[in-house]
């Protein structure tokens, strides 16, 4: 496999005094068409599907709403890379593991995969929350890609950051599942929106603080997010949500690039 250099000095330095910036274009129209068509195949299989890998929103879970199809009822696919050979693949994706390299190589691991797929209209929100609250490793060697599938602005729930908040550790987080959060959450006002065009990529520190509004829009807002680490960070303590151990290893020892 060959690596691309795409860290920019400047996007170097922008990440470690803010812990996030945006690369533009970062996937391709085809790409992203081949991911939507991807989850489409997996989502079309449910519910005879690991079930791990399929959530659905909870508000189509309690009947609140019922939503046109079945894939505008799912919250999120988690895992894929134990579950479908085109997201497996894409753990090695040469622009990926490139920054991954640059910022916390050589021993790369795809940490955790998820797609965040928001629906139009009762999509619920992501509460503030540090992704290395989840995680617990140290040392923390740990970011994430959140890539646009689907142009995402305020109204459809786009990230919002809280700029150089990973330079304060972990806060305190309380609450189960995805209402697991900051106790003191920050205030909107503190925050920037992350408007971006589908194929364009988040980078972000798993210490950033974060947070996505529901959508209250009619259109969609998918997106994939790859969380990488260096493969010398440990869990510290036990995570209550056990998913303390890596997907695949991508660069160096024990890496196992798919075949073909
Ligand atoms: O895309 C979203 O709505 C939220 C993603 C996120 O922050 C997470 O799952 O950690």
């Amino acid at each position: 496999m060959t690596t691309e250099t795409l860290l920019s000095a400047a996007q170097k330095s922008t990440f470690d005094r803010d812990g996030y910036f945006i690369a533009e274009a970062f996937l391709s129209p085809d790409e992203v068409e081949s991911i939507r068509r991807e989850i489409t195949a997996i989502v079309d299989r449910y519910p005879d599907v690991p079930e791990e890998l399929v959530q659905i929103e909870p508000a189509v879970r309690r009947g609140a709403v019922t939503p046109e199809s079945t894939e505008l009822g799912v919250r999120k696919l988690f895992r894929m890379t134990r579950h479908s050979e085109l997201f497996r693949a894409l753990a090695f994706h040469p622009r990926m593991v490139g920054m991954a390299l640059e910022l916390i190589g050589p021993d790369v691991s795809l940490f955790q995969s998820m797609l965040l797929m928001k629906p139009p209209r009762f999509g619920g929100q992501k509460v503030w929350h540090q992704d290395n609250a989840y995680f617990r490793l140290e040392p923390n060697d740990v970011f994430g890609f959140w890539i646009a599938l689907d142009d995402a602005d305020v109204a459809n729930g786009c990230m919002h950051v809280i700029p150089g908040s990973h330079r304060a550790g972990i806060g305190e987080h309380g609450g189960v599942e995805d209402d697991y959060g900051l106790s003191s959450a920050p205030t909107t006002d503190d925050a920037v929106a992350c408007v971006m065009k589908s194929g364009d990529a988040l980078v972000f520190h798993g210490e950033t603080y974060h947070y996505t509004p529901p959508n209250s829009s009619d259109r969609r807002r998918r997106a994939l997010q790859y969380h990488y680490a260096s493969t010398h960070c440990r869990s510290s303590k036990d995570s209550p949500f056990k998913s303390t151990e890596p997907e695949v290893i991508v660069a160096g020892a024990g890496a196992r690039p798919p075949e073909g």
